[in-house]
């Protein structure tokens, strides 16, 4: 119900919208229209109550609620469940719990803050309260478990493509899970998978953003930026989620239906960080020196090593640095 009114009040923003027609459209009465209100004031929903003109939203606070995506993501083909949290350990986490029981595909999961945010190999990932995008995706995809890495190219281009959207910014892509601002790190990407031999039982896909953050620790603060430094403006949260959401679903289900990563390989390439550049590529223990000049068709990284060799790499494996720095 309170999804509803809210809804209305959406639909009619800057204009009143009497108790009276809100009590009538939603057949509930008009003591509980004024509790629902009240309960959205309490959310941070700026709302003017006037006696005879009835209920303004004049302000939207930047939650990623349930009922705000649920709003906006009406009709995606993901996001039908949305569990917020205010401050979680790890949304991946608390993904794979709900994977375990048997949630469906397009379960959502957003924080406004995690405690315990994870990169790759036991990394830690920094999240702060309400200034960052902490969000895991539940899918099921119908798919060899060896392409389970496209999925983290599927979802860089759509982080991409999504906060170009949203803020005009262009990001480019350090193959194959960072998103990149002015040479430094603004948003990674966790894909972690249970598998069987053959099939795939379910995937996490762990997106964390540094959206609003104005100060990073010491340790990362050389190599870390958000969008708001970068674009020197309160930037909305949720308007990213929602973009990030819609055009991850397009990629994703035109990689199901057709088998091709084409679409997101071409995004990936034209944002390209390392294309054309001299990187270190560090598998294990191994470092090597090379020239990345390819993305192929399957989504792997093309590096040209100094004695002249071409290889290839399977994302996933891999852990890429630029010769002086970070990128
Ligand atoms: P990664 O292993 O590529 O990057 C982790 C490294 O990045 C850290 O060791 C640190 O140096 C640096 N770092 C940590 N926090 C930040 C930050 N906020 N901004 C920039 N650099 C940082 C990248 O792993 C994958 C991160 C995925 C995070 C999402 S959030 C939702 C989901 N839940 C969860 O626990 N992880 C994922």
């Amino acid at each position: 119900m309170k999804r509803e009114i809210l809804e209305m009040l959406k639909k009619n923003k800057d204009n009143f919208i009497s108790g009276e027609e809100l009590s009538n459209r939603l057949g509930v009465t008009r003591t509980a229209i004024w509790k629902y209100i009240n309960t959205l004031k309490q959310e941070g929903y700026e709302i003017e109550s006037a006696s005879r003109k009835g209920y303004k939203l004049i302000v939207e606070p930047d939650i990623l609620s349930e009922n705000e995506l649920l709003i906006e993501l009406e009709e995606s083909k993901l996001a039908n469940k949305i569990y917020y949290f205010k401050s979680i350990d790890s949304t991946n986490d608390f993904g794979k719990k709900l994977a375990l029981d048997g949630a469906e595909e397009g379960t959502v999961i957003v924080s406004d803050e995690q405690t315990g945010g994870r990169g790759r190999l036991g990394r830690l990932w920094t999240s702060p309260h309400g200034s960052s995008i902490s969000m895991s995706i539940i899918l099921r995809p119908i798919i060899d478990p060896s392409d389970a890495a496209k999925i983290t190219e599927i979802a860089a281009a759509s982080v991409a493509l999504g906060i170009n959207k949203s803020t005009g910014l262009d990001v480019s892509i350090k193959w194959p899970n960072d998103i990149i601002l002015n040479k430094k790190k603004v948003c990674g990407i966790l894909t972690e998978m249970s598998a069987e031999l053959n099939n795939i039982n379910y995937v996490i896909l762990g997106i964390g953003i540094n959206v609003n953050i104005d100060e990073f620790p010491n340790d990362i603060i050389d190599k870390a930026t958000s969008l708001k430094k970068e674009a020197s403006k309160h930037i909305s949260r949720k308007d990213i989620v929602i973009n990030i959401i819609r055009e991850f679903e397009k990629l994703y289900y035109d990689f199901l239906e057709t088998g091709s990563l084409e679409k997101t390989v071409k995004i990936c390439k034209e944002k390209s960080e390392i294309l054309g550049n001299k990187i270190k590529v560090i598998n294990k223990n191994q470092e090597i020196i090379a020239e990345a000049i390819d993305i192929t068709d399957e989504g792997e990284l093309l590096i040209r090593k100094e004695d002249g060799e071409i290889i290839s790499i399977i994302s996933g494996e891999i852990s890429i640095r630029g010769i002086k720095g970070y990128i």
